[in-house]
């Protein structure tokens, strides 16, 4: 069943430091929200972390569309994250050998470990991704611990996905082996109904899902929309929006239509 607990009992009884500071800040921020940064230019991309970040809980990021990414990205990604409170998710989409990851994340021309808290992986490759990117973060040496985090990726928003039925049965059991590194999903609705052991005691995975908008049905290439309370009725805790956003006539104002449609309907989910 989808989680009817609030953020601040989440964080209270969660095990992963992170998803505890994921909680505090959705509670503190009163936000579930995730702006999908898809720029493809720096300054564009810093420019929205410092407008719209009071009113996220989480910035995503696909760094390989920023044409001038380079360190001084990077840093200013930083400074955001904490000046807002906000956590950064790079929307990488991991899903080759454990090896070749293990050097994807952590260094690489991307530096992807350095500033995104959260990075989503796909396990087409089988155990060996999840199993090499838990290696890397509980390393003695790696100089983020507790910090860093991955998301399984499920389900995919757009039209024709196979990432369904058994497949999304496999990345539950592959989260739930390994719940040092595997905060939760990305995925249209709640997963934890979907194997005969669901349910485990103590296991909190937080689902994360894209494909948000208000106004919009989907675009010309596949994509497909939900409504902020229909993601979180379905089981949605950080719902993430891009176009519908920073393509509006005013992303500020929108960004805040979105909070509070997001938060709306967790406080109807959690019955306050
Ligand atoms: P949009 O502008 O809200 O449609 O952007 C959606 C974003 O979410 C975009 O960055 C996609 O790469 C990302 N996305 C998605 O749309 N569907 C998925 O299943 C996954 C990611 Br995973």
């Amino acid at each position: 069943s989808l989680s009817t607990k609030s953020y601040s009992t989440r964080g209270e009884q969660h095990a992963h430091p992170l998803a505890r500071r994921l909680f505090d800040i959705a509670e503190a921020k009163q936000s579930n929200l995730v702006l999908s940064a898809d720029f493809t230019d720096s300054k564009s991309l810093l420019q929205a972390a410092d407008s719209l970040g009071p009113y996220l809980a989480v910035f995503k990021t696909h760094v390989d569309l920023v044409s001038d990414f380079d360190s001084s990205t990077v840093k200013g990604l930083n400074e955001l994250a904490k000046k807002h409170n906000f956590l950064i998710f790079e929307d990488r989409k991991l899903v080759d050998i454990g090896s070749t990851v293990q050097k994807q994340y952590h260094g690489g021309v991307l530096h992807i470990s350095e500033f995104a808290h959260l990075v989503n992986l796909s396990i087409l490759g089988g155990d060996g991704i999840v199993d090499a990117l838990t290696q890397t973060v509980n390393a003695p040496n790696f100089p983020y611990p507790g910090e860093r985090a991955f998301l399984i990726l499920a389900e995919m928003t757009s039209k024709g996905s196979i990432a369904v039925g058994s497949y999304t049965e496999k990345c539950i059991e592959l989260a739930r082996k390994n719940p040092k590194s595997m905060l939760g999903f990305v995925a249209t609705r709640a997963l934890s109904d979907l194997l005969p052991s669901a349910g485990i005691a103590g296991e909190d995975f937080i689902v994360f899902t894209t494909g948000v908008n208000i106004a919009s049905k989907g675009d010309n290439l596949g994509q497909q929309y939900q409504t902020p309370s229909d993601a979180v009725a379905r089981g949605a805790d950080f719902i993430i929006a891009g176009r519908g956003i920073y393509a509006s006539e005013d992303p500020t104002k929108t960004a805040q239509e979105y909070r509070q449609a997001g938060w709306n309907a967790y406080l109807t989910r959690v019955g306050q």
